[in-house]
């Protein structure tokens, strides 16, 4: 993968020095930033004009909820040169304790069903409400100047200019671990930043959804009436991971379409199993255009909050998301580390043609492929 130049397209018009939204770029690149992975960044890579901030500095900067270290400190998170990849983690290890108080709503959703439109008639809302909405987005097929959310500053324009609200696009394209990683540390650092509802889109691409279903507590599925499911790539593996489903655009001749699309997903909903244990998966309609149902569908949010922080099932599901995280970074670099081992380089074409021409069966292949990672 070869490194660009960016500079960030994505300002928004009211950008200034307290503005987050308007701070430097992260630095681009393909792979997660752990160490051993990481490369030495070349010598054209952008270099903030800005003074370095210290440890403590970044993390009383984010505790304060100053939005310009948050977003200062977002980007260290998201570079990928390992210098800066054990500050942000000695930043985040001194925030941890101050985590974890917000819900996490992840937003999916085939292209234009309307989840940019939704997200900010919903952030606005939430806003109204007193509350601190912070909007992410996942998407690995995305880089600093085309992403998701950057052809969205039109489209949440009202929201990205609410003080109350922070907006960050999906970090520059590279394999979906490593723009996972910095997505849950970017949640992380917005609650620190006291940011108490964190909303993650997601374009449904790939891994993309499951991966976003494991860093939320609720999973929001958004759907048109009239499409075919089948058109709108809906699958039954993701219905199942969603915590509601919402028919957006049930407004104006679309209502009465949407209404019946809502009872029949209803009735399929009836014999999927629940993505969260003692919660019933409904569907519901809403217009993120009149902003009819927005309210309602917070309402559900709320109660479901209640109903499994009560049943406990909240707090077992964070704790199994933050060790299926663990083993995810493990399972990612060991895999890196392993296609990238020189011995097995040396000897795996000869083991793959042996396999393919019926020599070798495939468990004594895997076994000498292994030994070889292991003793050379
Ligand atoms: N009538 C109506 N139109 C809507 C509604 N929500 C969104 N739209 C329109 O649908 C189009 C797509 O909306 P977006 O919010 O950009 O959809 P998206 O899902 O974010 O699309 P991608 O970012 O491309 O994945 C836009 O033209 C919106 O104005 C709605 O509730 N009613
Ligand atoms: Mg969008």
């Amino acid at each position: 993968m070869t490194r660009k130049h960016h500079k960030p397209d994505w300002v928004p018009e009211n950008a200034g020095a307290e503005f987050t939204t308007s701070v430097m770029s992260g630095v681009d690149g393909g792979h997660d930033g752990l160490p051993g992975q990481t490369r030495k960044a070349p010598p054209h890579t952008h270099i903030p004009r800005r003074r370095r901030l210290t440890v403590d500095e970044y993390v009383a900067g984010v505790l304060s909820g100053d939005r310009n270290v948050m977003a200062q400190a977002i980007t260290l998170i998201e570079s990928n040169a390992a210098a800066h990849f054990d500050m942000a983690q000695e930043v985040l290890r001194q925030l941890i304790p101050s985590t974890g108080n917000s819900i996490r709503v992840g937003i999916t959703g085939v292209p234009g069903v309307g989840k940019s439109t939704f997200i900010e008639a919903l952030g606005l809302h939430l806003c109204e409400q007193g509350h601190k909405v912070a909007v992410l987005a996942v998407d690995p097929s995305s880089t600093v100047t085309r992403g998701s959310i950057l052809g969205d500053k039109t489209r949440m324009e009202l929201l990205s200019r609410d003080l109350r609200a922070f907006i960050r696009p999906s970090p520059s394209a590279g394999t979906l671990g490593g723009v996972a990683r910095k997505s849950r540390e970017t949640i992380l650092i917005c609650e620190a930043a006291g940011f108490d509802v964190i909303l993650v889109e997601t374009v449904g691409v790939g891994q993309s959804e499951t991966t976003v279903r494991s860093m939320v507590d609720f999973f929001l599925l958004l759907m048109l009436a009239g499409a075919g499911d089948e058109l709108q790539g809906i699958k039954k593996g993701i219905m199942e991971l969603a915590d509601a489903l919402l028919v957006n655009k049930a407004d104006g001749d679309n209502k009465v379409r949407a209404n019946a699309a809502r009872a029949d997903y209803n009735r399929a909903l009836h014999y999927l199993a629940p993505a969260t244990e003692g919660w019933r998966t409904k569907a519901y309609t809403c217009s993120a255009v009149s902003g009819d149902g927005i309210g309602a569908i917070w309402q559900v949010i709320k109660e479901f909050r209640q109903q499994i922080t009560a049943s406990g099932v909240f707090a077992k599901r964070r704790q199994r998301q933050t060790l299926d995280w663990v083993y995810s970074m493990v399972e990612e670099h060991l895999r890196t580390s392993f296609f990238n081992h020189s011995g097995v380089g040396n000897i795996r074409a000869a083991v793959e043609q042996a396999v393919i021409e019926g020599h070798l069966p495939p468990t004594v292949a895997a076994q000498q492929l292994i030994h070889q990672y292991e003793n050379y």
